[in-house]
């Protein structure tokens, strides 16, 4: 009888998983991708590393969509003080490491979108790893990417597209 419960059970998860797509554990499923959110700040190699652990990527965007379903999840696990502290947003994979002022996904992804901030990017004293700004009035302007040094220490986002 347990034996018949466990099977159905498991039946039950994977129906669910063939309707709706599965992520791993950790993560959570938003439109066609799985997100996992760390509040524990890293610096940018740190997150990139900590990601890749999870057979994951630091989050990319490829267009305004992805970058609000993040934002959004962002503002659903921060409390209220995300209005008050615009450095305190997160690491997403866009860099420029390898080559100064050639931006890049660390997923190896194509860059289809940019929402730089106004100014942005410049390199102010070396800067080469890319966050949101988390300033401005609307969600959308707190959304736009700033170059900042990559040993600061962020929470950051990691995903990886939903598997069916
Ligand atoms: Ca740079
Ligand atoms: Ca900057």
């Amino acid at each position: 009888m347990t034996f018949n419960v466990t099977i159905s059970l498991f039946l039950i998860a994977a129906i669910a998983c063939l309707t709706e797509g599965c992520c791993p554990d950790m993560f959570v499923g938003v439109g066609d991708r799985c997100y996992h959110y760390s509040s524990y700040k890293r610096t940018w190699s740190g997150a990139d590393s900590a990601c890749r652990g999870l057979g994951a990527h630091l989050v990319s965007f490829h267009n305004s969509g992805e970058s609000a379903e993040v934002y959004d999840l962002w503002k659903s696990y921060t409390d209220v003080a995300y209005t008050d502290d615009k450095d305190r947003a997160y690491w997403i994979g866009f860099n420029d490491r390898s080559y100064e002022g050639s931006f890049r996904w660390s997923d190896g992804t194509s860059v289809t979108y940019t929402h730089w901030q106004s100014g942005a990017p410049n390199d102010n004293r070396g800067e080469d790893c890319v966050s949101p700004r988390n300033s401005g009035s609307s969600d959308i302007t707190r959304e736009e990417w700033n170059d900042y040094d990559c040993n600061e220490e962020k929470s950051y986002f990691c995903y990886v597209p939903l598997t069916f």
